[in-house]
């Protein structure tokens, strides 16, 4: 998917200010940062969306949760506490074609989210 930025970002073809990798997924700073922390946690593999996961693809949203968890410690969100939230699709907000899980801390959350 040469066209995909996920996937770009992932074979290090574009610059992005990573803070974890591992041979299944990819964390890096978001762009455009919706909280005082806020990391994108990417599977290697392309996947459009969570509608097209089949269940190889289960193992990979299991280690994206993981690298999530290492992630927040290592960033000191743990104990506070941090939301992760994954957009499928136009309703669902999505704008990157590649599943993404975003990490978000460093401030109160509110619910319901917008
Ligand atoms: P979503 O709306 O759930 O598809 O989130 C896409 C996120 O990806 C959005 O928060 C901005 C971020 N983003 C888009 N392009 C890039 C990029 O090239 N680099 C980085 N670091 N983040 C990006």
């Amino acid at each position: 998917m040469d066209e995909c930025i996920f996937c770009r970002i992932s074979q290090g073809d574009i610059p992005a200010d990573k803070v974890f990798e591992d041979d299944t997924v990819v964390a890096f700073r978001d762009l455009n940062p919706q909280a005082p922390t806020h990391i994108l946690v990417i599977p290697r593999r392309h996947i459009a969306t969570l509608n097209d996961i089949d269940n190889d693809a289960e193992a990979i949203i299991g280690r994206m949760y993981g690298a999530a968890r290492e992630v927040a410690a290592a960033e000191g969100l743990a104990e506070a506490g941090f939301r992760t939230v994954m957009n499928c699709n136009e309703a669902g907000g999505q704008t990157v074609f590649h599943i993404h899980l975003h990490l978000l801390g460093g401030r109160m959350m509110h619910w319901p989210p917008g």
